[in-house]
């Protein structure tokens, strides 16, 4: 086993957790009686590099992969290793750490279904596998910036949300599209940390969903998207800073009011409704000039939009007043 101590140029996990939320777990840490557990959060216990890539057992659609990849979306970086993107993970109903890659084998992949409620012309709810059978699949490699200042490029296998939300025929008034992750704290240990507000919510305007570039994602490197990385369907809007790209989703509800998404509940004043990357904007406790490239440990300069400005700038003309970055 590698233990990787915290390096300089890593957030400490206090600046990357909103205080309040790190001040009570610190409490209860201390009267917990756990030490064995406590004692890796100093460092960052990375896995053996096998094994995590694998296809799980109970995932069922192995055979569809890999899938043609559209060359539209090109970067101007390596891909990640796939040993660093499928273990170094922000999955907290798995836990708060970054090494949850083990734990999150406990989420249970079938049966799965999809709610499609809210403002539609007809409220459905899809078993996951007649939905894949639907839906154009493809593979995009895309950025991927999440506010803590880390950053990868990985080959996502999936299909345009656009499908999704055309699939959902929503009504005329609606204007956004709010998304929900699995609440299940038996399965998931994380969501027994009560001070949390599950189950994790992210949303989007109806223009964002149906961007080109709004992906929703069933693989990764060729494969079934591993649980750690959001199985069996997750988001990926490599535009905005990572927290947007809820994983593991089990409903999308149709409305005309702006959902509060989990990270706003916890700190609106550091994780806003937009989120769109901005080097220029800093986060309240750090920069965002610059991000580490997971895998090298490379710094490189961050970019408006993580690169994407060509894509999706224009729909943000004339919403200037709004927090955009944040
Ligand atoms: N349900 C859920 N979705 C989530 C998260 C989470 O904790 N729970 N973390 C977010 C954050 S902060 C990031 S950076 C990305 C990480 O995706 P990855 O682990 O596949 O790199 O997932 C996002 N989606
Ligand atoms: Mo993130």
């Amino acid at each position: 086993m590698l233990i990787r101590f915290r390096r300089g140029w890593e957030l400490p996990e206090s600046a990357a957790t909103p205080e309040h939320v790190f001040l009570k777990r610190r409490a209860l840490l201390k009267t917990a009686l756990a030490a064995p557990t406590i004692a890796a959060a100093g460092s960052i216990l990375t896995g053996p590099a096998f094994g995590q890539t694998e296809v799980a057992a109970d995932d069922p659609t192995a055979k569809l992969y890999p899938v043609k990849r559209n060359e539209r979306y090109v970067i101007d970086r390596a891909i990640t290793d796939p040993s660093q993107a499928t273990t170094y993970t922000n999955f907290y109903e798995f836990g708060s750490q970054k090494n949850i890659w083990r734990a999150a084998q406990n989420l249970k992949l079938r049966p799965w279904t999809v709610r499609i409620s809210g403002m539609v012309e007809q409220e459905k709810t899809i078993d996951i596998d007649t939905l894949l059978a639907q839906m154009p699949l493809e593979e995009r490699v895309y950025r991927h910036r999440c506010v803590e200042a880390w950053s990868m490029a990985v080959p996502w296998s999936g299909f345009p949300m656009k499908a999704l939300v055309d699939f959902a025929r929503p009504t005329g008034s609606a204007k956004y599209v709010v998304m929900q992750t699995f609440q299940d704290p038996g399965m998931a240990s994380g969501q027994r940390q009560f001070w949390y507000p599950w189950p994790y919510v992210e949303g989007l305007t109806i223009a964002e969903a149906t961007n080109e570039l709004a992906f929703l994602v069933t693989g990764l490197y060729g494969k079934p998207v591993p649980k750690q990385n959001g199985a069996p369907l997750r988001l990926a809007v490599p535009w905005k800073y990572g927290f947007k790209s809820i994983k593991s989703i089990v409903s999308f509800t149709f409305t005309d009011k702006r959902p509060v998404s989990f990270w706003e509940q916890i700190q609106a004043s550091e994780y806003g409704f937009w989120a769109n990357v901005n080097p220029q904007v800093p986060h309240p406790r750090w920069s965002q000039a610059s991000e580490r490239v997971l895998g090298t440990g490379e710094m490189v300069p961050t970019q408006l939009y993580n690169g994407y400005g060509e894509f999706v700038a224009d729909m943000y003309k004339g919403l200037e007043e709004e927090r955009l970055y944040v």
